[in-house]
């Protein structure tokens, strides 16, 4: 089986091979993983989300949320996702953070929240951003899944142009992708309490607003949350991430999923831009994807485990 070599983690999956890896994931630990389908995309590709749990039933179940490849070449994200489902079911109960977590927490994971546009960056344009819907006026395709979000939707920072790179769609969740999230978030805003964004590249831990120079009201815990976060990755990684509110720290980008989850009430919600700094950028080379994905998993564990205990 090639899952349990440890170098399928330190490749990129083209998208069948990812919908196969679910599958058999799944398979391979009923008893903690479960597959649900949340929608489909724009071109009917089903969109799953792998649901972890620990083995210790508790009532009441908090829940973290965590979506990849929203931006179809950010390919190091689903690349994430697989590796930190894998170290999760790998080191629970050896592991004591992820023990924890997943012994207070479900663990929601969207593995490829765009499929189109992965598969696009696959056949035809490494490069395309998008989702692939196409529109009435233009003969331009595809809409910026992380603009079409009902968060300040279309102000500055996006585009109404359906040519543009952020073009935000024809309005809020106009998008498969987009409504399917939003839905589940919606039916599930009671137990989900951290919300995670992963992305290339950039290296930043950001949080809300993005949509806006506003300070969100906890900013001064968030703040707290990422600089800790940051600091521990400097230390074990001896690499840099920024910081900050998503306005301040890269740009403003409204209709995005972060701040939409965040205005929905779930108060921990972040944005993590893996590596690089840009030398790679998107192309970032299979040799980098341990490293990259193990300080976003030690950033990830440390912000979660912060969550729990403030959520308990
Ligand atoms: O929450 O503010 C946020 C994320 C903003 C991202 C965006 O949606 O534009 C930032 C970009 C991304 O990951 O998509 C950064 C990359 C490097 C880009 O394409 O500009
Ligand atoms: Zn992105």
């Amino acid at each position: 089986d090639p899952r349990s070599s440890a170098s399928y983690y330190e490749r990129y999956h083209s998208l069948e091979d990812i919908y196969y890896w679910i599958n058999k994931t799944a398979q391979d630990y009923p008893d903690m993983v479960k597959v649900t389908l949340i929608g489909s995309s724009y071109e009917k590709r089903p969109l799953y989300v792998l649901k972890l749990s620990g083995r210790q039933e508790r009532a009441e179940k908090r829940a973290i949320w965590i979506d990849c490849g929203i931006h179809a070449r950010e390919w190091i994200s689903p690349a994430f996702c697989l590796w930190f489902v894998q170290y999760s079911l790998n080191f629970y109960n050896l592991n004591n953070d992820i023990t924890e977590m997943l012994n207070s927490m479900d663990i929601y994971v969207l593995p490829v929240m765009n499929p189109d546009g992965y598969k696009y960056t696959w056949t035809t344009n490494r490069m395309w951003r998008k989702n692939r819907s196409l529109s009435k006026e233009s003969n331009c395709v595809g809409t910026d899944l992380n603009r079409n979000f009902d968060a300040n939707w279309c102000t500055k920072g996006a585009s109404n142009r359906p040519c543009d790179e952020i073009y935000c769609g024809q309005f809020p969740e106009s998008e498969p992708e987009a409504e399917a999230v939003a839905n589940f978030l919606r039916s599930h805003k009671d137990s989900v309490k951290l919300y995670l964004s992963i992305h290339s590249y950039g290296q930043m831990l950001l949080f809300p607003y993005s949509c806006s120079n506003e300070e969100v009201p906890n900013h001064a815990e968030l703040f707290e949350l990422v600089q800790e976060a940051a600091m521990k990755v400097r230390r074990y990684y001896r690499n840099n991430y920024k910081y900050g509110a998503s306005a301040k720290t890269i740009y403003l980008a409204p209709g995005g999923s972060d701040d939409w989850a965040y205005n929905l009430g779930i108060h921990y919600s972040f944005t993590f831009e893996l590596e690089d700094r840009g030398r790679y950028g998107f192309l970032l080379p299979p040799s980098l994807i341990s490293k990259a994905c193990n300080e976003a998993l030690l950033a990830l564990k440390s912000i979660a485990l912060r969550v729990i205990q403030k959520t308990q």
